[in-house]
């Protein structure tokens, strides 16, 4: 049998709702970075009297987090003054010496789209106003550097419904407000784990073989969706060439904490930290509900891009885009 790529920590799940100290229904999804010498989780936090907000919990070992006392209470607002009803899957980047935060952010009235927010600290927030293009978007990774003098991103654009089939974009910006030059990265994969809808998961890593990225693919079934990870390598300078995409999913559902919750059947990462010894360590939530652990070999999530590639490369061509993507 082929050996797991990533394995889970005994003690998942390592955050439930139930280590926070107030009315918490659900965690999930957290953004995660490691800030003097701490680990820092962002998690998306439900509560029974607000929408989704955001947490943070810290921990010296990477295993064993604390939650703050109460969530983030100085998110900045939107220029406009517009009150964020629900915000979610933060994906936090070092870049020089600051964090960029790029997550989901809904207002009334219309449809979501991509928030950054800066900090240097993770208390004191500032809000990168965003240009306002109409785009319904959300899943958006900042790389941890520039390329070629720009920043870039992943995005995913989407048709009417969160439901509907979409790819996965990359988008460049000379100062994070205002994204060019969009195009469709990756499609999703007709008969395969990621045959639905797939969006960037975590903040890539570079490795000497190119960016390395952990991507959530959806699978439809007849009576679910089923949210799995995956992985690709991108061009170090063109990080729209793909070079290689795995053809197995690295991590799955498959415990009743990753099976069973607010959204069945969903394992989904916005986070993998690379530890001095190889280690990968990526929180993630589980069905949308709770936190687990896992941890990989930077050198197996490596091989897994290019696992048995050939063969599928030329069975998959190049579909057509799924996204309405506005090119701006
Ligand atoms: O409910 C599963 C996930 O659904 C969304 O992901 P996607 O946009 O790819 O469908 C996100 O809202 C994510 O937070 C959630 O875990």
């Amino acid at each position: 049998m082929k050996k797991r790529i990533f394995n889970k920590h005994s003690d998942n799940p390592i955050i439930t709702a139930a280590d926070l100290p107030e009315d918490i229904m659900y965690v999930l999804n957290p953004g995660a970075i490691k800030h003097n010498g701490e680990y820092i989780m962002m998690m998306d936090a439900a509560t029974t009297s607000t929408p989704i907000i955001f947490w943070l919990a810290r921990s010296q070992d990477g295993v064993n987090f604390k939650p703050d006392p109460a969530p983030i209470s100085n998110w900045p607002r939107w220029s406009d003054e517009q009150v964020e009803t629900c915000i979610y899957d933060p994906r936090i980047t070092k870049i020089d010496d600051e964090y960029i935060i790029m997550y989901a952010s809904h207002v009334l009235g219309r449809s979501v789209r991509t928030g950054v927010v800066r900090t240097i600290d993770f208390i004191n927030f500032e809000r990168i106003e965003q240009e306002d293009t109409q785009q319904t978007n959300r899943n958006s990774a900042l790389f941890p550097e520039k390329i070629n003098g720009q920043y870039v991103r992943f995005d995913r654009p989407m048709l009417d419904s969160a439901w509907d089939p979409s790819d996965m974009c990359i988008s460049y910006s000379h100062d994070l407000q205002h994204w060019r030059h969009s195009k469709t990265l990756m499609q999703p994969r007709s008969g395969c784990w990621d045959s639905h809808k797939i969006g960037a998961g975590a903040v890539p890593i570079k490795t000497d073989q190119g960016w390395l990225e952990i991507y959530h693919g959806v699978d439809k079934t007849a009576s679910t969706y089923i949210y799995r990870l995956g992985v690709m390598m991108l061009d170090l300078d063109d990080p729209s060439r793909i070079i290689s995409r795995g053809v197995c999913p690295v991590l799955w559902p498959e415990h009743d904490y990753e099976l069973d919750g607010r959204v069945t059947n969903t394992t989904f990462t916005a986070n993998a930290l690379l530890d001095g010894d190889g280690t990968v360590r990526m929180y993630y939530g589980a069905a949308d509900a709770c936190i687990g652990l896992a941890t990989a070999k930077i050198d197996d999530l490596i091989e897994a891009c290019f696992d048995q590639n050939d063969r599928l490369r030329a069975f998959f061509g190049n579909p057509e885009p799924v996204t309405r993507l506005k090119v701006v």
